[in-house]
């Protein structure tokens, strides 16, 4: 609770209960039971993107291992959920006994271990150790914002506990005067190089929003008119509807604008940017580096120079203030207005395609919705679409499982339930935690659920295999769903085929309040055009390589597909394209740790995966 957690998810077992006693008798926590441990897992994930920190409870062996794809995601993603485990007690463990949930071996530290590579702190507790294990692994899962484990046996759950004597250490941040002088210097020099404050480009990316930086920020937006975009992992974390505003850069994949603005700028900031394969078009970006000021978690570069001890906040105010003084200096002109970007609308009577829904979905958007998007042919189509104000967008683009956002819908409307839920989800990706809708019927949210029927596993027909078996799926009567989970609640269950329905569907929907159930059919073979450049690379990158040795695949390395979506990079200049981004960690505190490029083209390391906040989605 102190950590800002009023809410538990999980799925109990009896090495939990007594746990779960003490856990649901806190007046001021609540419990909510999933339908399996991987929707609990996926939902403290959605509730912690939205509150800053989540909780995950379950019983040891069976219930932790099926929670651990879920907490995988989360370490990958930037999002602190601490995974609590009731295990058998420490006299059942002493002796070694062969007892249920565990491999029967005697050895009760397996899951523990398999919980070492995707959780930052860990903690198997005794009753003299429990206090001072809990209070370390919160704060270091607050510090890194990324998840933690405590392993509780069932003994030790219900041993008397002194309350803590201090509150938990806030999350520490320093910054060197020296780099933070030296780093001030340099931008001033660098920012000085630009013709006017409009050649100076900003790409946001996830990290600014983990480290709580999105104020800082929109701070530095306004300093100027200085032209912006974001990554699709950072979608939302700035005002879609500012004209300083160009859209989405994913490398070759992006739409002109945000790439003439990336691309085309004399001085490009960078702020917290994680360039992965989804969201660069597979590492398509070309970002001169010399021209650069790259900021991560705790440590900055301008051109080759690296600057560490510097936190992403203090950069961004370091920033803004020098843009202030130059818009100033230059009498700032005024700032274009990026092209309004809206297609001819398709009519009511037209069989509804992926443009068409899109684009309906994007108006029916009010500030202040949070909109999950899965990773299928729904996350690339809706994130090219502008959003209102103060509008959170989910996706998981890293992690990538199909079904996430389902369980995290439910995680998010009930961390903020005054905020409606939109989840966009494909058929196939809804079939893999469909169940979860009962919860989210039974808890009372009323979110917009649009399930994209294709007829399977489009994204997949367009990368490899589009008439596989493999592909398919079985066919589900979405529209039936609120009535088999509902307990009676039935809402507004439409199967639409036109736009025209889509349009009575949505506005039912706002109408009545309730949650609604919409089965969306679009062509199997419709493919959003973000996700049809995306697709080809990702085709190519793990295409077997021509002269390859048989049975081997080549690495899916962007160095090794610059024929797809990647152009010449110009001679003699040092960029972030391909390999050689400066997004490569490190640090110790790096899941990236060991692997290393054995070349680069710029400092060594920015962006550590510590030190990260928040609670947006990206
Ligand atoms: C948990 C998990 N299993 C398998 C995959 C591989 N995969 C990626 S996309 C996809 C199909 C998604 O299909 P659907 O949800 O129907 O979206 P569509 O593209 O058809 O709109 C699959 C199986 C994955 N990403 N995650
Ligand atoms: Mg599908």
């Amino acid at each position: 609770m102190e950590a800002g957690v009023d809410r538990v998810f999980g799925v109990p077992g009896d090495y939990s209960l007594a746990l779960l006693d003490y856990l649901t008798g806190q007046p001021d926590m609540a419990w909510t039971g999933c339908a399996n441990e991987l929707n609990a897992g996926y939902a403290a994930d959605g509730y912690a993107r939205m509150r800053g920190i989540g909780a995950l409870c379950t019983t040891f062996g069976v219930g932790e291992l099926s929670a651990i794809n879920a907490v995988a995601g989360s370490f990958a993603e930037h999002v602190p959920v601490v995974h609590i485990v009731g295990s058998p007690p420490l006299g059942t463990q002493a002796a070694a006994r062969i007892v249920h949930h565990s491999l029967g071996d005697g050895v009760f530290t397996h899951f523990a271990e398999m919980h070492e590579k995707i959780t930052c702190a860990q903690a198997a507790l005794t009753a003299a150790t429990a206090c001072a294990e809990i209070d370390r692994v919160l704060s270091t899962v607050r510090t890194r914002r990324l998840p933690g484990y405590l392993l509780i046996p069932a003994d030790v759950a219900v041993a008397p506990a002194l309350p803590p004597a201090t509150p938990l250490p806030a999350p520490a941040e320093y910054a060197d005067p020296e780099s933070v002088a030296g780093f001030t210097a340099a931008a001033r020099r660098l920012l000085a190089t630009a013709p006017s404050v409009s050649d100076i480009a900003v790409l946001s990316g996830l990290l600014t929003h983990r480290c709580g930086a999105a104020a800082d920020l929109t701070a530095l937006l306004a300093a100027g008119p200085l032209p912006h975009a974001t990554t699709l992992w950072g979608k939302s974390l700035v005002d879609e509807t500012d004209p300083g505003f160009t859209g989405i850069y994913a490398g070759a994949a992006s739409a002109d604008a945000a790439r003439r603005t990336v691309e085309g700028a004399t001085v490009l900031i960078l702020s917290g940017v994680e360039f992965t394969d989804l969201t660069s078009g597979f590492f398509s970006q070309q970002i001169i580096r010399p021209q650069t000021i790259e900021i991560g978690a705790s440590a900055v570069s301008v051109g080759v120079a690296l600057y560490s001890q510097v936190p992403l906040r203090t950069a961004l105010r370091v920033l803004t203030s020098l843009v202030t003084e130059l818009s100033i200096e230059h009498g700032g002109p005024a700032r274009n207005p990026s092209p309004a970007t809206g297609t001819a609308e398709a009519p009511p009577s037209s069989q509804l395609c992926q443009q068409a829904l899109w684009d309906r979905v994007a108006r029916f958007l009010r500030p202040g919705d949070i909109v999950l998007a899965d990773l299928g042919t729904s996350f690339f189509g809706a994130a090219t679409h502008r959003l209102p104000r103060d509008v959170t967008f989910i996706g998981q683009p890293l992690w990538a499982a199909i079904g996430y956002t389902l369980p995290a819908l439910l995680g998010a409307c009930l961390a903020c339930p005054d905020r409606r839920g939109i989840l966009l989800i494909g058929d196939g990706a809804a079939q893999m935690t469909g169940q979860e809708l009962s919860t989210i019927l039974q808890a009372g949210l009323s979110p917009v659920v649009i399930v994209v029927d294709n007829d399977g596993y489009t994204i997949e027909r367009a990368i490899h295999g589009a008439e596989q078996p493999y592909n398919d799926i079985a066919h589900w009567d979405w529209t039936a769903a609120p009535a088999l989970f509902g307990s009676g609640r039935v809402g507004v269950a439409r199967r639409v085929t036109t736009a025209g329905e889509l349009d009575e569907a949505l506005d039912l929907a706002d109408r009545l309040g309730d949650l609604a159930l919409i089965q969306a059919v679009v062509p199997r073979m419709d493919v959003p055009p973000l996700l049809e450049s995306i697709a080809q690379a990702a085709s190519a990158a793990n295409a077997p390589r021509v002269g390859a040795l048989s049975g081997c695949q080549a690495g899916g390395h962007a160095a090794e597909t610059p024929a797809v979506l990647g152009r010449s990079q110009p001679a003699g200049r040092p960029t972030l394209a391909a390999s050689a981004t400066l997004t490569r960690r490190s640090d110790p505190w790096s899941p990236w740790r060991g692997k290393q490029p054995a070349a680069r083209s710029g400092p060594a390391t920015l962006l550590p995966r510590g030190g990260r906040s928040g609670s947006l989605g990206g």
